[in-house]
């Protein structure tokens, strides 16, 4: 469509405005239909940046550029009109000066481009927790991407009429081309100290430029719907969260729904399809990633997932750790950075499966095929951070209400990460401030899914929103607190630590994860159901003896016994690591609540 399909006057002068700036040799307003999806993705074929495979109908292979492989936090800025307001966790730059920065970057930037108007709504049209958006960008790939990850299209535009709201998304690859120029399979993208992603919170603005990877171009996702959704969440009293939802099923068809808010490639979408190993019980998919709450009129949370897709973590993925993923990718799907078999099929490390003859590995080179599933360290077929993008309904586990517009009732929280040692399998929290306390003590190992110097070492990421809160993380943990006081405890939901990742002095893990996490589940479940299945420690509720099912478990009864006890010394240490390295952060805006909570547990473990 053409710009005139705007029926919106400002979304029409915005538009226009940056056609003018970026200087694109055509402007073009997507519809959201099959047709147009097929012929976005055809051109990006015939550019030589995608290829089709063969063994996954409607599915295509890209490979990226090997320094734009996953989201860039040191180029990630929050812009407050002050610093103050971005907090001590955020980039900041004054919001005039990158602007004037990105002016002149974005100037004549999509010269020899086609530039998208990408029409989106973050959350069922007509929800009335959804949001719009409109992106616009250089990139075929970024408009395919967003059309499986959020909806697009005219529906939304109707839904915009002429005067609703939206949060402008500028994106731009960075890399004009000369007249006659092409790609020519070189997947475009700037240099890494010219990569920008640019969050303006007072004007509710997204300028992104130079990277297409992931979070930093489908701003639908980290950049909107958690950066920006954060603090209209702030304002307006909701919650925009990092968290999967899933429907839990117990064996009586009783429901119960739980979000969980994990760090990147934790597991959220393992967590978020898992197939329980317990008898009778049943999980089902909401989302994977995202959460957006607000109360309902019954005084309960009521929770959507913005999104219409999953952006997954490939590596590890196969038919034992998410066969319901599996399942979802087989057509239809956008892979990144996967090795290519022979025949025209996907391949990763932890598959579960070898390969035949060579592969292409994620940068284009040909290598002899592994006979296993995983390749030495440092010679992987797959990048690490390599993604499926793949539409939510053809999850075979979605839960029926995945799209119901007011959402669902939200029983408990989880919260976790990757920590070797000292916290255990589960504990839940005294009350919703302890609880509040513990998102905000989070910690994991760094992953793949950010580039980092860090990556395997513990970093401390409340509510795993570290590099997704927009505002100051010590005004959203006040935000939480407030968040509680609007309420009886009764309708709350009750809050979980959970801790998959423990491992033993010789370095193995001594939980399965995965199916066995139903275990876990299932304890939650029936705490929230009122059983009496818990007992009080120093830490808070944790499983009686024998509430977890040990049941075709293979964990021995002593490695069970320690990861769901309670580690005295160890909690000693991460409270004085919190006190001595995490905390002051926060200077006065740390809520004395929480300093209050963590002298209440030191005092508990005395
Ligand atoms: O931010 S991404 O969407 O690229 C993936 C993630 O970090 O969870
Ligand atoms: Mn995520």
């Amino acid at each position: 469509m053409t710009v005139n399909a705007l029926k919106h006057p400002k979304a029409k002068a915005w538009v226009e405005e940056i056609a003018k700036l970026c200087a694109p040799d055509e402007v073009y307003v997507c519809d959201g239909s099959q047709a147009e999806y097929d012929r976005l993705m055809k051109s990006l074929v015939d550019a030589g940046l995608g290829t089709p495979l063969k063994k996954r109908p409607g599915s295509v292979l890209f490979r990226s550029q090997p320094s734009d492989v996953a989201r860039v936090e040191d180029r990630t800025y929050i812009a407050s009109k002050k610093e103050a307001d971005a907090g001590p966790t955020n980039h900041w730059i004054n919001p005039d000066e990158l602007k004037k920065t990105l002016n002149g970057l974005y100037a004549g930037c999509m010269k020899g481009r086609t530039m998208y108007v990408i029409p989106f709504s973050m959350g069922p049209v007509g929800s009335n927790i959804a949001k719009i958006g409109i992106e616009i960008s250089d990139s075929a790939y970024v408009a395919c991407n967003m059309d499986i990850m959020t909806r697009v299209g005219t529906k939304v535009l109707d839904a915009l009429g002429t005067d609703g709201e939206f949060i402008p998304c500028l994106h731009s690859v960075g890399k004009p081309l000369a007249a006659g120029e092409s790609d020519k399979g070189q997947w475009p993208c700037a240099d890494m100290a010219n990569k920008y992603i640019a969050h303006f919170p007072e004007t509710r603005e997204i300028w992104s430029y130079g990277s297409g990877y992931g979070g930093n171009a489908l701003l639908g996702k980290k950049c909107f719907a958690l950066r920006i959704a954060s603090v209209l969440a702030r304002d307006e009293g909701w919650l925009a969260e990092h968290m999967l939802i899933l429907k839990l099923t117990n064996p009586e068809g009783k429901v119960k729904y739980v979000t969980g808010a994990f760090p990147s490639a934790c597991g959220k979408t393992n967590l978020a399809m898992l197939i329980p190993t317990v008898p009778g019980w049943k999980v089902e998919t909401i989302g994977d990633d995202i959460a957006w709450m607000k109360f309902g009129e019954d005084g309960r949370l009521y929770a959507i997932n913005p999104e219409a897709g999953f952006f997954g973590v490939a590596p590890g993925t196969n038919t034992d750790s998410n066969r319901n993923a599996m399942e979802s990718i087989k057509e239809n799907t956008i892979f990144t950075n996967c090795g290519l078999t022979e025949d025209g099929d996907i391949w990763w490390e932890g598959i579960g499966y070898g390969a035949k003859g060579e592969l292409v590995d994620w940068k284009g080179n040909k290598k002899p095929a592994p006979a296993k599933d995983k390749s030495p360290k440092g010679e992987e077929i797959a990048h690490p951070n390599a993604r499926f993008t793949a539409p939510a309904r053809q999850c075979p586990c979605i839960a029926k209400e995945w799209e119901d517009p007011k959402g669902v009732p939200i029983s408990a929280f989880l919260f976790g990460g990757r920590r070797p040692g000292t916290i255990p399998l589960v504990h839940q929290s005294r009350d919703w401030n302890h609880g509040v306390f513990l998102g905000s003590i989070v910690g994991s190992e760094v992953t793949a899914a950010v580039i980092s110097d860090q990556v395997g070492q513990v970093r401390r990421d409340p509510f795993a929103m570290l590099p997704f809160c927009g505002y100051h993380m010590g005004d959203y943990f006040q935000h939480w607190i407030n968040v509680g006081k609007r309420a009886p405890a009764d309708k709350l939901p009750k809050i979980f630590y959970v801790n998959w990742f423990r491992k033993d002095a010789g370095g193995n893990f001594m939980w399965p994860g995965y199916g066995d996490n139903s275990r876990v589940l299932a304890w939650i479940f029936d705490r929230c159901d009122g059983k009496d299945n818990a007992v009080e420690t120093e830490i808070g509720f944790m499983p009686k003896d024998g509430a977890i099912s040990a049941q075709g478990l293979s964990v021995s009864p002593a490695a069970l016994k320690e990861i769901l006890s309670v580690d005295k010394e160890g909690w000693k240490k991460e409270i004085a690591d919190i006190r001595k390295n995490h905390y002051p952060k926060f200077g006065s805006k740390l809520p004395k609540e929480l300093s209050a909570e963590l002298d209440k547990l030191e005092a508990r473990l005395k």
